[in-house]
């Protein structure tokens, strides 16, 4: 027996030399093993979407509010030519992977008809009540083979048992109903803004909720939703879900991106509306449309930086999209098509300064080869590798993109490029450094730090070369580069974004005003055109007086929170007076100025045209604290045709 035993392992001694002798064991060079946190299989798909719509429809959009307080009438709603189908088709001719829809905002109005409470489209003319925004949508989108998501507002100012308990079965009922009636949903969206002042069945109260993850049981909300819809991707959920916010309403997220802070992975989404006016539709707002340029900058600030990007476009109240925001919307879909359209890198040779186990599968090419899965790798020890890339034939671009296998985890601290350029090597992409931070728009030139699932660097000039050169400058673990791509940002298309022609009023010169009230010596600044400049008193409330020194037409006024950063004493709601003679007022206009903290732009209010002289703007609370503020105004008149 032991005779037989030491021939049998001597036997698969010489087979196993075979093996490695025979380069079979090229084959068996086994992968990295995981670096830190790892995306799931449902975020790794999520990240190949890149961009998506966002669609805020509701009571709002008959309101010309951001924030509705919960008492709207449902009759408001009635949209007389909505057509889901012509919005999904619109967003997919754009180049858009779906959208996520709004059914139920902070305002409480459910725009599907929900058995949890009697606030619902039951109640809209719409359809004679009968009708389903959230079906309409998700039908639409299952037809044309295109994504659909929801938002349910956790937030409700019209629930009379908000910030009790009774208020969760509501809720939860809404969740259940939205996951299990519409089909796939490949994105469920909680809203970060919880409680505050509101409706709530008419008791017209400020309603606290403490902790959102307590109040809400985040943890139940979060497993309940797995079991219902296992491919949903879960927005917010006091970090309990899969993506987090990018961090402002602008739509850029900071940059170096690390999507591993804590002990799971975490994607990023970057979101803003289309119309500087604000995510709801608002009269008027042709002429605040972002221009095809700026949106690109918006992509390369999210997408470009390694988030996604959900992108809103809001119907107006007919229940179709603005045809100016449809305008830039395509041309900038055509601008992105037109730099994804050609890589110049693709099929180059690739030279690495190492392989793993000098295996086929971790080779060099596999920089070049179009295939998402596939990665260049050294050995375990080795975390700044290098690449030189041979193009077959001279190319000009001016984005290099870079992706890692983030199945295996985020690795990548910097990087560098070089291009050979009239015989020497020439930093294309200089590497970043610790503590350097990529934020807003500020694009053009800026450094290698992190990659992740993906990161453009947009050149500060084209460089035309065949031969260049990545370095991995620092890693956590050996780097596991799947792409290394090489774009051509298409010219700015000079799109008319603007001026639509129906443009209804025009700002007043303020030129020879007079100002009385509050702290009226530095009233002027807030109508000299300068936001970095405002009137500001630490008191509510308070107020200042504009005399126009003749009698004007007046339909509405603009006002724009302070832009400093700072929403200590940011003025959130107001009231607005006119007056003839300056002794005789009349209240013409009151409200909130919703989602200012995260989205601090420009607030447009109208009110019925009248004849007045002296303007009086009542600040009447503040975002944290005491205080009043306006960065600026613009007083308006209508236009007569
Ligand atoms: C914010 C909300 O308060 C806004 O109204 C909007 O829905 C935006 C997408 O999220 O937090």
């Amino acid at each position: 027996m032991p005779l037989c035993y030491s021939r049998i392992c001597n036997m698969f001694r010489k087979i196993l030399f075979a093996i490695f002798s025979t380069g079979t064991l090229l084959h068996a060079v086994s992968a990295p093993a995981p670096y830190g946190p790892v995306p799931t299989r449902q975020q790794v798909d999520w990240l190949r979407m890149e961009w998506y719509a966002f669609v805020h429809f509701g009571l709002n959009t008959y309101t010309n509010r951001e924030w509705g307080y919960g008492d709207e009438s449902p009759k408001l709603f009635a949209p007389s030519q909505f057509d889901a189908e012509a919005i999904v088709r619109t967003f997919k001719g754009a180049g858009m992977s779906g959208m996520i829809y709004t059914a139920k905002h902070h305002d409480g109005f459910c725009t599907w008809p929900t058995k949890s409470t009697s606030h619902n489209i039951k109640q809209a003319p719409w359809k004679d009540g009968k009708g389903d925004v959230v079906k309409e949508f998700a039908d639409a989108c299952r037809k044309h083979d295109f994504a659909f998501g929801t938002y349910l507002s956790p937030w409700d100012r019209n629930c009379a048992d908000y910030g009790k308990k009774g208020y969760l079965k509501v809720y939860y009922k809404q969740i259940r109903e939205l996951l299990t009636k519409y089909g796939p949903i490949f994105e469920i969206w909680f809203d970060g803004a919880m409680g505050g002042d509101g409706y709530y069945g008419g008791a017209r109260q400020n309603r606290n909720i403490g902790k959102a993850d307590t109040y809400y049981n985040y943890e139940k909300v979060v497993r309940d939703i797995r079991k219902l819809q296992p491919d949903c991707i879960i927005w917010g959920a006091a970090g309990r879900g899969d993506v987090t916010w990018g961090g402002s309403e602008k739509g850029f997220v900071k940059y170096p991106l690390w999507n591993t802070p804590g002990n799971k992975w975490l994607s990023l989404e970057g979101d803003t509306p289309i119309n500087h006016r604000g995510w709801f539709w608002h009269p008027g707002q042709a002429s605040a449309v972002k221009s095809p340029a700026h949106l690109m900058d918006v992509y390369m600030a999210s997408v470009g930086r390694g988030a996604n990007l959900i992108l809103n476009l809001a119907p107006n109240r007919d229940g179709q999209l603005d045809a100016a925001d449809v305008t830039s919307l395509e041309a900038f879909g055509r601008m992105r098509r037109a730099l994804l359209a050609k890589d110049y890198a693709l099929g180059a040779q690739v030279q690495p300064s190492e392989v793993r186990g000098n295996a086929a599968k971790f080779a060099g090419d596999k920089l070049t080869d179009g295939d998402l899965e596939s990665y260049w790798c050294p050995e375990d020890g080795t975390k700044t590798p290098s690449a030189e890339i041979r193009l077959s034939s001279p190319a000009t671009f001016d984005v290099v993109r870079l992706r890692e296998q983030i199945r295996l985890g985020q690795r990548v601290e910097s990087f560098k490029v070089e291009a050979f350029v009239n015989g020497q090597w020439q930093v294309i992409v200089e590497p970043g450094t610790a503590g350097q931070v990529e934020k807003g728009f500020d694009l053009r030139g800026g450094k290698g730090h992190t990659i992740g699932h993906q990161v453009m660097r947009w050149l500060k000039q084209p460089v035309t070369t065949d031969l260049l050169r990545l370095t991995i400058t620092s890693a956590k673990a050996c780097p596991c580069i799947t792409e290394f791509s090489l774009l051509r940002m298409p010219g700015d298309e000079q799109v008319a974004s603007v001026a639509d022609g129906s443009e209804t009023e025009v700002a007043l010169s303020s030129q020879g005003w007079t100002y009385s009230g509050f702290v009226a010596d530095v009233a002027p600044l807030a109508f000299d055109g300068k936001p970095a400049t405002m009137w500001e008193i630490k008191r509510t409330p308070s107020h200042f007086v504009v005399d126009m020194q003749r009698e004007q037409t007046v339909c509405g006024f603009a006002y724009l929170p302070r832009q400093d950063g700072k929403t200590q004493g940011m003025t959130s709601r107001y009231r607005v007076e006119l007056s003839l003679d300056g002794q005789n007022w009349q209240k013409v206009a009151e409200g909130e100025f919703g989602n200012l903290r995260a989205n601090p732009v420009e607030q447009f209010i109208s009110f019925p045209s009248a004849k007045a002289r002296y303007f009086r703007f009542f600040s009447t609370a503040a975002l944290d604290g005491t205080g009043s503020s306006v960065a600026e105004m613009k007083i308006f008149t209508p236009v007569v045709k």
